[in-house]
């Protein structure tokens, strides 16, 4: 058993996609970050940066004692490795995964997220930085889209760790002031991920639990 500390977020929304999509049984644990969850000496124990997601296996693959993992990309990585799913063996497949993975985490995510925050939470407008992430989102949706352009999906032709960990941030495109008609190899790829039966189950379980 997988325990999940979660909350509704993109990058929380990364490991029930993975899990709904693998059928790896997990428990929920829901972690307000509005007030202060993620700050419990309990959480910090196994998330020390004090963000969601984190897991804790209780039945590694080498029997041992039970595993914590934070970081999404961490986790996805060890959760495909756990099940030898969504994460090719093969060397150029699984390098190109990995390539994209890191990209995600290292720019997709956070340049978006730097655009959530000056567009919708900062304390007062700032022009330049609203600008500066506004252009840096709409540079790494054509950076996606062209990728998209060769494959069905972000690695190649396989449903992967790369796509999942790209597509919750693009669920928030909207909110991000992009139009995916701009983009329609993004587009495409977006509706057949929203279309997969466990990602429908991951976003409906992840908002009634
Ligand atoms: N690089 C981290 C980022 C995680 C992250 O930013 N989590 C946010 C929610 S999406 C969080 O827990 N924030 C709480 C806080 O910063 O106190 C990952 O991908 O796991």
């Amino acid at each position: 058993m997988i325990d999940l500390y979660f909350a509704p977020t993109p990058n929380g929304h990364k490991i029930t996609l993975f899990l709904e999509e693998t059928g790896l049984p997990y428990h929920l644990h829901r972690i307000d970050i509005r007030t202060g969850d993620q700050f419990k000496p309990e959480f910090l124990a196994i998330s020390p940066n004090n963000k969601i997601p984190a897991i804790v296996d209780h039945q590694p693959v080498d029997g041992g004692a039970p595993v914590s993992v934070f970081e999404s990309g961490a986790i996805l990585q060890y959760l495909a490795e756990k099940t030898g799913k969504l994460l090719s063996l093969e060397l150029r497949e699984r390098t190109r995964t990995l390539e994209w993975l890191f990209w995600q985490m290292a720019g997709f995510g956070p340049m978006l997220g730097q655009n959530h925050h000056f567009n919708h939470y900062a304390p007062q407008p700032v022009p330049y930085a609203i600008e500066r992430y506004q252009q840096e989102t709409k540079r790494l949706y054509g950076v996606l889209h062209t990728q998209l352009m060769k494959n069905a999906y972000i690695a190649g032709e396989h449903y992967s760790i790369a796509d999942i960990a790209t597509y919750p941030w693009v669920v928030s495109h909207e909110r991000q002031r992009i139009d995916l008609a701009d983009f329609p190899a993004v587009r495409n790829w977006f509706e057949r991920i929203k279309n997969r039966p466990a990602t429908e189950k991951a976003y409906a379980i992840a908002e009634q639990k």
